[in-house]
């Protein structure tokens, strides 16, 4: 808080003047008895800015020395008592007094108060004092003596805006189970001050039992929080809202909170539960086609939200391996895939696309081809199997003759990278083979060996 305030009492001497409080600024203080009216005693006056009990031991025509049968002074306040030691059975120091100075302190709690809610940056004790003395309550019967409100902390916390009574406990409400949400609908109860309440808290859990002991404030373990607005709607209406991320296939005990702009909470509302259904797995919309890559340093990209989907409209996490970094190195960020090649050779990349709780595996054929060497034949040593693959699919013509020049095998067929021709020279004698491939117009040579 910004400023200072003095909280003064008026006095004792039941006459229209003190010297202290009769300067303005002071916030002046004079005694009340238990019925709101003067105490006796008490100072007054235009200048008294704010009443409290101060105890009046004549109120009700009592004296003022006089004992209830429990021995309460009636009407006067019971307080500390500042006294050296009566005897050596006097061990309370507590004692009944009436006074302005029994009024006085209670204003300084009040303002104490007050200023424990609202006294942020910027609050300045003009806005404690305007909280304190207007909220006060005017209804006061002070007669021609005038001894100001009487103090009224509920009434200045509305004063500033803060609401005092929480709204109606919800009393209508139904749950709707979605993928992994559930959805809640409630009707907005009213509230005595505010007209009806801002929103409503949702403690949801899975165990039943930990929402016994639950509250907005200590919601305690296992259970969440959502909070769902009621967006303006007035007492009676209808209003629903989401609480998501949610397990599936799992059943959720609810309780609801009713609360005000002063955040309020009301009385709990009855338990409920919802189940959510099963999780779809994520599929994979299409096998994904080979990659080619020529050279060390070439790359390429994937959109793996191309290649997979959720039924359920999951987002998906992806898991990236490959089963030969010598060639490959997959790189991936979120969704995007980087593919960089290294060496020739073929690769294998696995993906498995997950929902959080369900996955997908599948897996990009690489070939990383020398640019120098699109058609490529291997093993180095063919012992049975002959294969040849190419770059991009293609009409492929294969001539295989011995060094003798006679022709062992010739065939046009449809070869790529990723479709290579198996052609089977077991029954061939060991020795070299010239290997002529022709595909998109172009012309490849090899020499090979077989065992
Ligand atoms: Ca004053
Ligand atoms: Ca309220
Ligand atoms: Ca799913």
């Amino acid at each position: 808080m910004k400023g200072g305030v003095v909280i003064f009492a008026a006095g004792n001497e039941a006459i229209d003047y003190d010297v202290i409080c009769a300067y303005e600024p002071v916030i002046s203080v004079s005694a009340g008895t238990a019925g709101h009216t003067r105490a006796y005693y008490s100072n007054y006056g235009p200048w008294v800015d704010i009443c409290a009990p101060g105890g009046d031991g004549l109120y009700n025509n009592d004296s003022i020395t006089s004992y209830d049968g429990e021995g309460y002074s009636r009407g006067q306040i019971f307080n500390t008592y500042a006294t050296e030691k009566q005897s050596d059975y006097d061990y309370t120091n507590y004692g009944y007094m009436s006074g302005t100075s029994m009024a006085c302190p209670h204003i300084s709690g009040a303002a104490a108060l007050i200023v424990s809610f609202f006294g942020g940056p910027g609050f300045t004790n003009d806005e404690l004092t305007h909280l304190l003395i207007d909220g006060a309550d005017n209804l006061l019967a002070s007669g021609s003596k005038y001894i100001g409100p009487w103090v009224n902390v509920a009434a200045s916390f509305k004063l500033g805006n803060v609401s005092v009574t929480a709204p109606e406990k919800v009393s209508e409400y139904s749950l709707d189970a979605a993928h992994r949400a559930i959805e809640v609908s409630y009707t907005v109860p009213s509230d005595v001050d505010d007209g009806k309440a801002s929103g409503a808290v949702c403690l949801i859990s899975k165990d039943r039992n930990a929402l016994a002991y639950a509250t907005p404030e200590n919601p305690g373990q296992n259970v969440s929080m959502a909070t769902i607005s009621a967006n303006g709607a007035a007492a009676g209406e209808k209003v629903s809202g989401t609480v998501s991320e949610l397990n599936s296939a799992t059943t959720y005990y609810t309780v609801l909170y009713a609360y005000d702009g002063s955040r309020n909470f009301s009385e709990v509302s009855e338990i409920k539960s919802a189940t959510t259904p099963e999780d779809n797995a994520p599929v994979l919309k299409s096998q994904p086609e080979g990659i080619l890559l020529y050279d060390y340093g070439a790359s390429t990209f994937r959109n793996l939200d191309e290649l997979f989907s959720d039924p359920d409209g999951d987002e998906l996490s992806y898991m990236v391996s490959v089963d030969n970094r010598d060639a490959v190195t997959p790189v991936p960020n979120g969704n995007i895939l980087r593919i960089n090649a290294r060496n020739p050779g073929y690769a294998r990349i696995t993906l498995i696309a997950s929902d959080g709780e369900k996955s997908c595996e599948s897996f990009i054929p690489i070939l990383v081809k020398s640019s120098e060497d699109p058609a490529e034949t291997y093993p180095v040593q063919v012992e049975d199997v002959l294969n040849i693959r190419t770059e991009e699919g293609a009409e492929t013509y294969v001539l295989i003759v011995s060094s003798t020049g006679k022709t062992v095998y010739e065939d046009s067929c449809f070869v790529s990278a990723f479709q290579p021709l198996a052609v089977d020279m077991s029954s061939l004698a060991p020795g070299r083979y010239n290997v002529t491939i022709k595909y998109n117009g172009k012309t490849y040579y090899k020499n090979i060996v077989k065992k």
